[in-house]
């Protein structure tokens, strides 16, 4: 089988290397050092430090290569250090590192506002505004969206995740470990029934989205809602990739009580999917799109973009940020964006796909504990159950994912009921590595 290699492959060797124990000797003093420096509360997925990475390895500081399915949770779509983003970044940082985009701007904000106008769904006359993290775009999409409609109630959904500060923490479903002690949250927020085909039995997209829309017109009414604010495709949720129609409904009702449709695709946007965004697989035009972690190459940067209508209806001065759009994080956008558009990104999000499905359904076809394979592109996942039932699963999640770490396999869990095992791996790996990736999964299973 022929393998695929984009130009943009360091010349880090493409290999999976062990020479150490995992973690090795060196990675075993930092964690000690983080144990007392860092914040307890800060969480970790694997006790290995990294010191370069790219095409789809991760080296660590003792020499070991890693492959990475995990993206650094979906963010390093083009690849660890791209050239692209690489070159750009080092300019920038030579030129200018920052002026503060609202006291003396400069072009490279404009570029990506630009940037994603052009490829964010719709014909429609658009704007954007930049901040530094999905968390930021998704709560001044709730500002511009209330603003806009003078309206205050803000619908989400089961299994939604949008973030860390006080009022993503009320749109986020999940409570350990994003919301446990944090209280008090936000006000105005109502969460309604997700299309979850895995666990909705015959019910349809179009079912689940009635049983939505009629609790949102008995609940809160529709003349109150400035926003429903949802995930194309969930990502911390689960990978949940709701029914069709289930979108496409909730857009209708959104259309016909004047509500600003913010999709979410902070994880799920820019190439991840096989389309720039998700929500295009249904059709979908939303009003507002959020956007971070895949935009920028690994630099903090997120975007609002939407209608210029709704955009503008905030006053001068409403939106901003001392760092919002800063010129590093925008010139490694626009390598990005050159690197995706390039180098076809989406079609390679496809291939990836095939090549994951097909190694999932041999696993699925052999391990009745693998209940759901979901997902599009390069974000796929596998739900895990006790077999002959529906029950989640999560200590057989943490557990492969345990043995694919000590094999050199990053990987990631997600899901309400952390029983959902996620893949998600730069676009830059080469095709053997994963395949290897997913053999050493598989291999965990039968072990
Ligand atoms: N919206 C859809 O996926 C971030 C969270 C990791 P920030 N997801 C990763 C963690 O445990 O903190 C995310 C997302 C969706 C919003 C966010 C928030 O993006 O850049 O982490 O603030």
């Amino acid at each position: 089988m022929t393998d695929t290699l984009l130009p943009s492959v360091t010349d880090l060797p493409q290999e999976r290397r062990l020479v150490t124990e995992l973690p090795g000797p060196r990675s075993r003093a930092l964690m000690e050092r983080r144990a007392a420096a860092v914040s307890a509360g800060v969480g970790g997925t694997m006790p290995v430090f990294a010191e370069r990475a790219g095409g789809g390895v991760i080296v660590d500081v003792d020499g070991n290569s890693l492959i990475d399915l995990g993206s650094g949770i979906a963010v390093t779509t083009v690849g660890n250090a791209h050239p692209r983003v690489v070159e750009r970044v080092q300019r920038q940082v030579a030129d200018f590192t920052h002026t503060c985009f609202m006291v003396t701007p400069y072009s490279g904000y404009v570029e990506v506002c630009e940037a994603l106008n052009r490829l964010t769904p719709g014909d429609h006359v658009k704007r954007s505004a930049l901040f530094n993290s999905g968390a930021e775009a998704v709560e001044n999409a709730v500002k511009i969206a209330r603003a806009y409609t003078k309206r205050q109630a803000v619908v989400v959904f089961d299994h939604g995740y949008h973030g860390r500060t006080n009022l993503t923490m009320a749109l986020t479903a999940k409570n350990m470990p994003y919301k446990q002690s944090f209280g008090p949250f936000a006000p105005e927020v109502y969460r309604m029934p997700m299309s979850y085909p895995f666990r909705d039995g015959p019910h349809t997209g179009a079912e689940v989205a009635s049983w939505a829309t009629t609790k949102m017109e008995k609940e809160i009414g529709g003349a109150n809602i400035a926003a429903i604010v949802i995930e194309p495709i969930q990502g911390e949720g689960g990978f949940i990739v709701p029914a069709p129609g289930f979108l496409p409904a909730l857009k209708a009702y959104a259309e016909q009580h004047g509500i600003v449709f913010v999709a979410d695709e902070i994880q799920s946007g820019f190439c991840r999917t096989g389309q720039w965004f998700a929500s295009e697989h249904e059709g979908v035009v939303p009003d507002l799109i959020t956007t971070a972690k895949g935009i920028a190459g690994g630099l903090p940067l997120a975007g609002v973009t939407g209608r210029a209508e709704i955009m503008d209806a905030v006053h001068v001065g409403g939106l901003g940020g001392t760092y919002g759009g800063n010129p590093i994080a925008c010139a490694a956008a626009l390598g990005s964006v050159e690197a995706m558009e390039e180098e076809d990104l989406n079609t390679r999000a496809l291939a990836i796909e095939a090549i994951m499905r097909e190694r999932l359904e041999a696993l699925q076809a052999a391990h009745p504990e693998v209940g759901d394979i979901r997902g599009r592109g390069a974000m796929i996942a596998i739900e895990l159950v006790k077999p002959g039932t529906m029950d989640p699963d999560p200590e057989l999640a943490g557990r492969v994912s345990k043995a694919a770490h000590a094999q050199g396999v990053v990987t990631l869990t997600c899901g309400t009921y952390g029983n959902v095992l996620r893949f998600l791996p730069p676009l830059t790996i080469p095709d053997h590595l994963l395949r290897e990736g997913l053999d050493v999964v598989a291999a965990a299973f039968d072990a």
